[in-house]
C-alpha cells in the first residue's frame, strides 16, 4: 500500500481515495455530488433538464447473512462493472453506501426516457451474479429525479431521486419511481400532518377509542381493543393508518404510543375486574430494544395488573427483525402482558412464525370473517385455522363481525371470541362506560373522571 502511495506523490492523491470507493473502484457520494455541481455550473445559462437516478437491490442484506459479506462484496464488484458497461456518453456511476448506486444522467431529459434506463439497468443486474459453486438472481429499486425540477442543488436532487426510491421500496420489489408533483405535493401534505400530530402529542391531544371483544358463546364482552383517534382542528379526522405509519416513519412512535396506552390504561381501570385492555404495539418497535421496559413501565406507575393487558402485534414487524421482535415477546410476556397476533391470515402469514413465537391469541382477519358465509374456500380455511389455534392452545378471536350470521357461524365453528361492528363500534372512554353499565356490568365507578 505504502508504495502505491509513493508512486502516485500527486497533490491530488488524497482527493482520490476521498472520491472512490474502495470495493468496486466506482466513485463515492462526494463525487456523484461533485459530478452534479460541475454539470449544475456548465447548464448555468440553459438549464436543459438531466437526470439523477439511485438503483438499490433487493434482498441484499440476506445474501450477507446467508453467504457472508465476502460474497455481497463480490456481487457488488460484478454490478461495478455491469453499471459501467452499461452507462451511455457522459453519464457516471458512484456508489453511495450498501447495496445502493447513484446515477448522473446528463442526456436524459423526461420521465419517459428515466424509466426506459431503469428498466434497462434493471434487467441487467437481474442477470445471476456468479458465485463460483453457485449464483444468485436479484431484482433491484430505483428512484429518479429530473433537474430542475426535483431540485436545484446536487444535495436536493439527490434527495429526490432518495425519496423516489424510498417510494419504489414501500411498492416491493422491481420498482421505478420517479420524484413527482404528487409526490412533492404528498411530502408537503406529510409535513403539515407531522406539525399537527406533533403538537397534538405534546398536547395529549389524541384520543383513544374502545371496541368491544365478546365471547361468542356468552355473547358477554371480556375485553376491548383500544384504537387511536385524532381530530385536528385545521385538518379533520385524521385516520390511524395515515397518522401511526407517519408517526413510525418520522421516529416518534414511541411517544404516540406512550400517551395512547397511559390514556387506555386509565380507562380500562373503569372497567370490571377481569376484563382485558388490548392494545396496537406498531411494528417500528418491535425493533426497538426498550420498548417492553417502557410499556412495563407505564403499566407499573398506573398500578394495573398485566395479566388483563394485552398487545397486538402484526406479521411485518416480525419479518424484519425475528431476533429482537423475539426478545421483546419474551420480555412482556414474561412480565405476564398477553400477546395477540393482529390480521392473521393476510400478508405474510407463516405458520412457522406460531411455532416460533409464543401467543397467546390469534386475531383472524376480518378479510376472511366477512365472505365466511358466502364462500365455502373462506369457511375452509377459518375452520383450519380454528383448528390449528385449538391444538396450539389459544384464543381465536375473529374480527369485523358484522352480521348475525357471521357470528353464528363462528361460535358453530368453535371461534372463542369476536370483534366487529354488529357488538359495538369503537367509541370514547365514557361511551364504553355507558355500554358496560348497560348490560349490568358494574364498572369500577370510583376510578372514573370523565373528561368534560
Ligand atoms: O381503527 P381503524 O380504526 O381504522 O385502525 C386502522 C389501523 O390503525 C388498524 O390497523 C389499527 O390496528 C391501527 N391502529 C389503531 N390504533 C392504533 C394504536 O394505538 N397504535 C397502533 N400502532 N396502531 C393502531
Ligand atoms: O388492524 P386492526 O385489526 O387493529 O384494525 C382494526 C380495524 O378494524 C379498525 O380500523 C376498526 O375500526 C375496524 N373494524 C372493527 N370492526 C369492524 C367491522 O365490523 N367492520 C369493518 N369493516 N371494520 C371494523
Ligand atoms: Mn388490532
Amino acid at each position: 500500500m505504502t508504495t502505491v502511495s509513493a508512486q502516485i506523490a500527486v497533490p491530488d492523491n488524497e482527493d482520490i481515495s476521498k472520491y472512490t470507493d474502495n470495493l468496486t473502484g466506482l466513485g463515492n457520494r462526494a463525487r456523484l455530488i461533485s459530478k452534479i455541481d460541475k454539470l449544475l455550473a456548465e447548464r448555468k445559462l440553459d438549464p436543459a433538464p438531466f437526470t439523477v437516478g439511485i438503483a438499490n437491490l433487493d434482498g441484499f442484506k440476506p445474501i450477507n447473512d446467508l453467504f457472508g459479506y465476502e460474497v455481497g462484496d463480490r456481487i457488488l464488484s460484478q454490478i461495478a462493472h455491469r453499471m459501467k458497461a452499461l452507462l451511455p456518453e457522459g453519464a457516471s456511476c458512484a456508489r453511495l453506501r450498501g447495496d445502493e448506486f447513484g446515477l448522473l444522467l446528463p442526456m436524459i431529459n423526461d420521465d419517459e426516457n428515466a424509466i426506459e434506463f431503469g428498466k434497462l439497468v434493471g434487467e441487467v443486474l437481474s442477470a445471476p451474479y456468479d458465485l463460483g459453486e453457485r449464483s444468485v438472481r436479484l431484482s433491484s429499486s430505483f428512484g429518479f429525479a429530473i433537474y430542475p425540477f426535483a431540485g436545484d442543488d446536487p444535495e436536493t436532487i439527490v434527495q429526490s431521486a432518495d425519496t423516489a426510491l424510498y417510494r419504489s421500496k414501500s411498492r416491493g420489489r422491481n420498482q421505478i419511481t420517479i420524484y413527482s408533483e404528487d409526490i412533492a405535493e404528498q411530502i408537503k401534505e406529510g409535513a403539515k400532518i407531522e406539525q399537527a400530530l406533533r403538537r397534538a402529542i405534546t398536547a395529549k391531544d389524541i384520543n383513544v377509542h374502545f371496541q368491544p371483544i365478546i365471547d361468542l358463546q356468552t355473547e358477554t364482552p371480556v375485553g376491548f381493543e383500544a384504537l387511536a383517534r385524532w381530530t385536528d382542528i385545521e385538518l379533520g379526522t385524521v385516520r390511524p393508518d395515515i397518522f401511526i405509519p407517519l408517526a413510525e416513519e418520522r421516529g416518534f412512535i414511541d411517544s404516540l404510543t406512550d400517551l395512547l396506552l397511559r390514556e387506555a390504561v386509565k380507562v380500562s381501570q373503569t372497567w370490571p375486574e377481569g376484563m382485558f385492555l388490548s392494545f396496537n404495539l406498531s411494528s417500528a418497535q418491535l425493533v426497538d430494544p426498550s420498548t417492553a421496559s417502557s410499556i412495563i413501565k407505564i403499566l407499573e406507575r398506573a398500578k394495573v395488573d398485566a395479566r388483563s393487558v394485552e398487545m397486538e402485534i402484526t406479521e411485518t414487524a416480525m419479518i424484519s427483525d425475528p431476533d429482537s421482535a423475539g426478545r421483546i415477546i419474551s420480555e412482556l410476556r414474561g412480565s405476564q402482558i398477553g400477546i395477540s397476533l393482529d390480521d392473521f391470515g393476510t400478508g405474510q402469514s407463516s405458520l412457522g412464525r406460531l411455532r416460533d413465537f409464543a401467543f397467546d391469541k390469534i386475531k383472524i382477519d376480518r378479510s376472511f370473517v366477512n365472505k365466511i358465509c358466502d364462500d365455502e374456500p373462506t369457511a375452509h380455511i377459518v375452520q383450519a385455522i380454528l383448528a390449528m389455534c385449538k391444538g396450539l392452545d389459544l384464543i381465536a378471536v375473529a374480527e369485523g363481525i358484522e352480521t348475525k350470521e357471521q357470528a353464528q357461524m363462528l361460535k358453530e365453528m368453535g371461534c372463542n371470541y369476536g370483534q366487529g361492528y354488529l357488538f359495538g363500534r369503537p367509541v370514547d372512554g365514557e361511551h364504553t362506560f355507558q355500554y358496560l353499565k348497560s348490560l349490568r356490568l358494574l364498572p369500577r365507578k370510583h376510578l372514573y373522571t370523565p373528561a368534560n
